[in-house]
């Protein structure tokens, strides 16, 4: 079998656990609307630290709950926390720090600060600094962090937890993002006792009823602009209000409008409580999702990006599509 190629190199690497086997007390930090791949590869990191006995506590900006609940020891994200000050800090697939929210303020009392992390727009400030833009996911460098000298404490939930972390953010091992390695990552993961099939069926197939409802309100306002190279889809207060879902739950549903043929640039708009609109955009290979957001300060990977943008529809609507066309 083909070696996989570390991603990160042994000096790197050399470095994280220079940095984590000295530390007796460590904070993992997720981003804001978390996802399969922040949670779980913090999830994976926490049980294998905590196996060596260190304290670990993790720390996201948003609630962790709906298709999360599926990655084990997900609880421990609402539990007190009970450290003052923490040895180590890591934030994981968090692209600035503005994407750690309020827990941002958490790194304050962190002696020394890591990131790893997959984004290409990633310049925080940090002891040091993982970052790899090459791999689909963050899960692939904790896999290559942990498949030297921890192999051992890769056990069948922690292979779980990484398995639907590369699952989520790989899009199934479908985006373009995707590479040899990814695959081969997910055979060893499988290996070391995870079960790729309920995965697949939670994070990629099942939808709750509510969910289904909301798609089907968004998704049959459709609108595209550009002879359907360009669609966007919205999201409105009281399409939350009336399926009972929150904007959590829009997660995936601009995908349905990507994979519409001709469209090369779709965009989802999702109302947020301090009037603006929480905007994903995902690409096909010609655009660059990343620029687009970063026209409005926010960022992302080159097929799939997001920002914030104040404003009421129309005139949101108006300044996307204005970049977008200059993107066509
Ligand atoms: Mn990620």
């Amino acid at each position: 079998m083909t070696k996989i190629e570390s991603l990160i190199g042994k000096t790197k690497t050399d470095a994280f656990w220079s940095l984590a086997d000295r530390a007796h007390t460590v904070a993992l930090f997720c981003h804001v609307n978390p996802d399969g791949d922040t949670c779980g590869s913090a999830l994976a990191l926490a049980a294998v630290l905590r196996k060596e006995g260190k304290i670990v506590e993790l720390y996201c900006p948003s609630p962790v709950g709906g298709k999360l609940t599926f990655l084990d020891g997900w609880e421990s994200f609402g539990a007190p926390k009970t450290q003052s000050r923490y040895d180590l800090g890591i934030a994981i697939d968090c692209g600035d720090t503005g994407r750690m929210g309020e827990c941002a303020a958490v790194t304050e009392k962190c002696d020394k600060f890591a990131i790893v992390d997959h984004h290409k727009t990633n310049n925080m400030a940090c002891d040091l600094s993982i970052v790899r833009p090459t791999a689909c996911a963050t899960a692939e460098l904790v896999f290559m962090l942990l498949s030297d000298s921890k192999r051992d404490l890769i056990d069948p939930v922690v292979a779980k937890l990484l398995f639907s972390a590369l699952v989520t953010d790989s899009g199934g091992f479908s985006f373009s993002s995707v590479s040899a390695d990814t695959y081969r990552i997910g055979a060893e993961l499988i290996d070391l006792g995870a079960k790729q099939a309920p995965v697949f069926a939670h994070f990629l197939k099942s939808t709750d009823r509510n969910v289904f409802e909301l798609r089907n309100r968004v998704l049959s306002r459709a609108r595209f602009f550009e002879g359907g190279k360009i669609g966007v889809i919205a999201f409105f207060a009281d399409d939350f209000a009336a399926t009972q879902t929150t904007e959590r739950d829009t997660d995936g549903i601009v995908n349905f409008v990507r994979d519409v043929n001709g469209v090369k640039i779709a965009v989802s708009m999702s109302q947020t409580d301090d009037g603006k609109f929480k905007v994903s955009i995902r690409t096909d290979d010609d655009v660059d999702a990343s620029f687009i957001a970063s026209v409005f300060n926010g960022g992302g990977h080159f097929n799939a990006a997001g920002c914030r943008i104040p404003g009421d529809y129309e005139e949101v609507l108006d300044r996307l599509l204005k970049t977008c066309r200059d993107c066509l």
